[in-house]
C-alpha cells in the first residue's frame, strides 16, 4: 500500500506513534509518505520506502493566524495526486481529520476517492475536542473518515459518550518495539546520578496542566522521608518553570534533576526503579508503556485508559487522580527490596502485550477493509 501519514511532529505521544507506526510499514514493504509541518523526531533514519513532505505555510501580513489547514489540505491533495497515495491515515483528530475530509473532496473532483483512516490519540476528544469551539468540526470529521481508531476502550466510549458518532470505531492499543525499549547496562549512569545507592524515580512528559506534575513531586517528596530517592523529569512544556519553582519551594532540589526533551529516552528508563504518571486524563499512557518494557513498574492514576495498561497490584499501582497519600503508600511497597524484582518482571510481561508486532497487523487489516469497502 502507499500510505500518507499526517501527525505532529512531537517528541512524544501521537507523534511517536504515527511516525513509529509509519517506519515499521515502511520495513513491512509499503510506501509511506509522512506530511507534517516539520520533520518528526524519530525519523531520523533512511529507508527506500519512507518519504517525507514538508507543509509550506506562506505568511501573508493579513493573516493572525496562519491558514494551517488549508495549506494541510493542499500538501495532503499535492502527495496523493503526486505519490499515487492509497489512504490517508491522520493522527489527532484535531485539525487533522477535517483536513483531510477537505482533501478528500477536492481529490473528488480530480476523480480520485482517497479514503481517510483517523485515529484519535486522547486530549482531542477528551479536552480540546469536546470544546464548543471544536465540537461540530471534530464530530463531523470522525462520522466522515472511512475508517477510525482509538487507542483504548476507554477513549472509543468517551467519544461515543461526548459526540453523535455514528460509524464504528475499533481500538487498536499504542506499541512498543521491545528492540529499542529495553533494559540496557548503563550502571554508570545510575552511580553518577544515585552515587549512594538511592532508588531512582522518573516522570516522563510534556509537561502539560493534564500530566498533574505536582502530584509526582509530592509522592517523591513524601517517599523520600523514609526512602533514599532520587527524581529524574524527562520532558520540556508549560508547567516546567512553575515546576521547578515548587522543588526550590520544597528544598528538594539536591535530589531532582530536569533533564529536558531528551529523545535516547530508553537509556534514562533502563536505570529507573519507578514510574510516575499521575495524570488528570490519559488515553493509553504511552511513556508508562516505554517504562514498563524497560522493567520498570508504574504509580500511576486510575484516569482514562490506565488501567487497561497499568494492572493494580502486578505491574505496578493505580490510584484516584489526585491522592498523593495512596501513591506514597504503594511507591513505597513497590520499592521494597522483596517487592521490586516481582514488579520489574511483571511490568515486562505485561509490555510485551503491546509488542509492535502484535499491534501492526491490527492497522494493516483496518486499512485493507477501509480500502475494500472504496
Ligand atoms: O500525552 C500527551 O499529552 C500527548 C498526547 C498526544 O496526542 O500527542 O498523547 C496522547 O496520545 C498518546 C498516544 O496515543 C497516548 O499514549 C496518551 O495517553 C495521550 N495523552 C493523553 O490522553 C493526555
Amino acid at each position: 500500500m502507499k500510505i500518507g501519514i499526517v501527525c505532529y511532529p512531537t517528541f512524544g505521544g501521537s507523534g511517536v506513534v504515527a511516525t513509529e507506526l509509519g517506519k515499521a510499514l515502511a520495513k513491512n514493504g509499503h510506501q509511506v509518505h509522512f506530511i507534517t509541518y516539520q520533520q518528526p523526531p524519530r525519523l531520523d533514519f533512511f529507508n527506500e520506502n519512507v518519504f517525507y513532505h514538508e507543509v509550506n505555510i506562506p505568511s501573508y501580513p493579513l493573516f493572525q493566524y496562519a491558514p494551517y489547514e488549508s495549506a494541510l489540505t493542499s500538501a495532503m491533495v499535492n502527495v496523493v495526486l503526486n505519490e499515487n497515495v492509497d489512504l490517508l491515515h491522520v493522527h489527532y483528530a484535531i485539525p487533522h481529520a477535517s483536513a483531510a475530509y477537505m482533501a478528500k473532496m477536492v481529490l473528488k473532483t480530480r476523480g480520485r476517492y482517497t479514503p481517510v483512516v483517523t485515529t484519535l490519540h486522547g486530549t482531542d476528544v477528551t479536552l480540546v475536542g469536546k470544546d464548543a469551539s471544536y465540537e461540530p468540526v471534530v464530530t463531523f470529521s470522525i462520522n466522515e473518515s472511512d475508517g477510525v481508531t482509538a487507542v483504548s476502550e476507554n477513549l472509543r466510549t468517551e467519544t461515543y459518550e461526548h459526540f453523535k458518532i455514528n460509524r464504528e470505531i475499533e481500538v487498536i492499543p499504542n506499541f512498543i518495539d521491545l528492540s529499542r525499549f529495553q533494559r540496557q547496562q548503563k550502571d554508570h549512569f545510575k552511580t553518577a546520578i544515585c552515587p549512594n545507592g538511592e532508588k531512582l524515580v522518573v516522570h516522563t512528559s510534556n509537561f502539560r496542566r493534564v500530566k498533574r506534575i505536582d502530584d509526582a513531586v509530592m509522592t517523591f517528596y513524601h517517599l523520600r522521608e523514609t526512602v533514599p530517592v532520587k527524581l529524574l523529569l524527562v520532558g520540556d512544556g508549560p508547567e516546567r518553570a512553575r515546576i521547578q519553582a515548587l522543588c526550590r519551594e520544597l528544598g528538594i532540589m539536591d535530589d531532582v534533576r530536569f533533564l529536558g526533551k531528551l529523545d535516547a529516552v530508553e537509556e534514562v528508563l533502563s536505570v529507573a526503579d519507578l514510574f510516575l504518571m499521575p495524570s488528570e486524563n490519559e488515553s493509553f499512557g504511552l511513556a508508562a508503556l516505554e517504562a514498563m518494557a524497560c522493567e520498570v513498574p508504574v504509580i500511576s492514576s486510575n484516569a482514562g485508559g490506565l488501567p487497561e495498561l497499568n494492572i493494580n497490584g502486578v505491574t505496578g499501582f493505580l490510584s484516584n487522580v489526585g491522592d498523593v497519600a495512596d501513591m506514597v503508600k504503594n511507591a513505597r511497597y513497590v520499592l521494597d527490596d522483596d517487592q521490586l524484582p516481582t514488579f520489574k518482571a511483571n511490568a515486562l510481561e505485561r509490555a510485551k502485550q503491546f509488542e509492535l508486532s502484535k499491534i501492526l497487523p491490527l492497522y494493516e487489516a483496518h486499512y485493507e477493509r477501509v480500502l475494500k469497502n472504496v
